[in-house]
């Protein structure tokens, strides 16, 4: 992204620690899922209460079919080396500062060209839909790649919910804006609040996944807690995190980084090996962890499940 390339001229990556213990790092993910699909209110998120519960799974811990074989990225590499600006530029800086974000008590309005705007609160929307394990890889635009399995729902269950009107051609996801919590908003180093974009039908699509969780917890704060997307056929960039707002809308929303620099990120910004970034190729990515770089595909691998979405369109102009 225009902005890391000062910083990041190359991919280095902060060395490997000793991994984590998933476990130990927050309350169990599974239990707390129980008690949602329970219907049982828990607003304080109390751990106690949690611990009480002794319910079966919530989510498919089946693999999804959607998700790839290939080897995941530790889970330090993916809570250690992180995009989001709102905690600052650098790789570190997240897993640095976003302990400051408070997500207690967070809500999600979904709202514009719906016939029933609704706010939900997380436990509302993990309710919508059995949560499901699906192993993606995330693409990032400076050309690095990590796999990830996710914890989430369909967006298109949360979608069905307000049922959008026929003007809704385009999602707009706007994230968290504060800059008490996130210091890297006391800067502009791009424009605040960090907005997404999506069509409606890439909105609806089945890949396209409201994540709650990773590695069968829920969510780091670097990661985009308590609720990101993720968009795996997309650069990084499109897969909003700590989002507040989802509005549907008849016009294509204007987006944070194709704002701050339109010849460098398009609107939709699908991986593209064919198409250059205006100052490097995009043809070949290094996936963390690894030492020599591999050739990118075209849609990040998953062209058999969107590709039928971009028919005759012209992938170099509509980038
Ligand atoms: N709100 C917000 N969402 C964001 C970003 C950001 O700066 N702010 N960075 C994006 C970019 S550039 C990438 S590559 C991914 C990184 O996700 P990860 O840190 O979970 O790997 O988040 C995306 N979502
Ligand atoms: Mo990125």
């Amino acid at each position: 992204m225009m902005r890391l390339n000062s910083i990041f001229k190359t991919d280095t990556r902060p060395s490997e620690i000793t991994p984590k213990k998933v476990l130990e790092s927050r309350r169990s993910w599974m239990k707390y899922g129980a008690l949602s699909l329970a219907g049982i209110a828990l607003p304080a998120r109390s751990e106690d209460a949690v611990k009480e519960k002794k319910s079966p799974l919530s989510f498919d811990k089946q693999k999804s079919k959607y998700s790839t074989n290939e080897e995941k990225s530790s889970y330090s590499d993916i809570t250690s080396y992180n995009n989001f600006y709102e905690f600052g530029t650098g790789k570190e800086d997240p897993a640095q500062y976003a302990h400051q974000l408070n997500t207690d008590g967070w809500t999600v309005e979904v709202v514009g060209e719906v016939l029933k705007p609704r706010i939900f609160d997380v436990d509302q929307m993990m309710s919508l839909a059995p949560l499901e394990e699906r192993i993606y890889r995330l693409r990032c635009v400076e050309a690095w790649s990590m796999v990830i399995p996710w914890l989430g729902l369909p967006l298109s269950k949360i979608l069905n919910e307000v049922q959008p009107t026929g003007n809704a051609r385009f999602v707009e996801f706007v994230s968290l804006h504060d800059p008490e919590q996130m210091p890297g908003q006391r800067r502009p180093s791009l424009d605040w609040p960090y907005t997404e974009g999506l069509r409606i039908d890439e909105a609806m699509n089945p890949l396209t996944l409201l994540t709650m969780g990773l590695y069968g917890e829920l969510l780091p704060n670097q990661n985009g807690a308590p609720v990101r997307l993720v968009v795996p056929w997309k650069y990084g960039f499109k897969s909003s995190k700590s989002i507040v707002t989802i509005r549907l809308t008849e016009h294509q929303p204007r987006t944070s980084w194709n704002h701050s620099n339109p010849s460098e990120y398009g609107f939709y910004s699908n991986v593209n090996p064919n198409v250059s970034h205006p100052r490097w190729s995009q043809r070949k990515e290094r996936r963390i962890g690894e030492f020599f770089k591999r050739d990118t595909e075209l849609f990040n691998g998953y062209a058999e499940w969107v590709s039928g979405m971009y028919g005759g369109m012209d992938l170099s102009a509509h980038f």
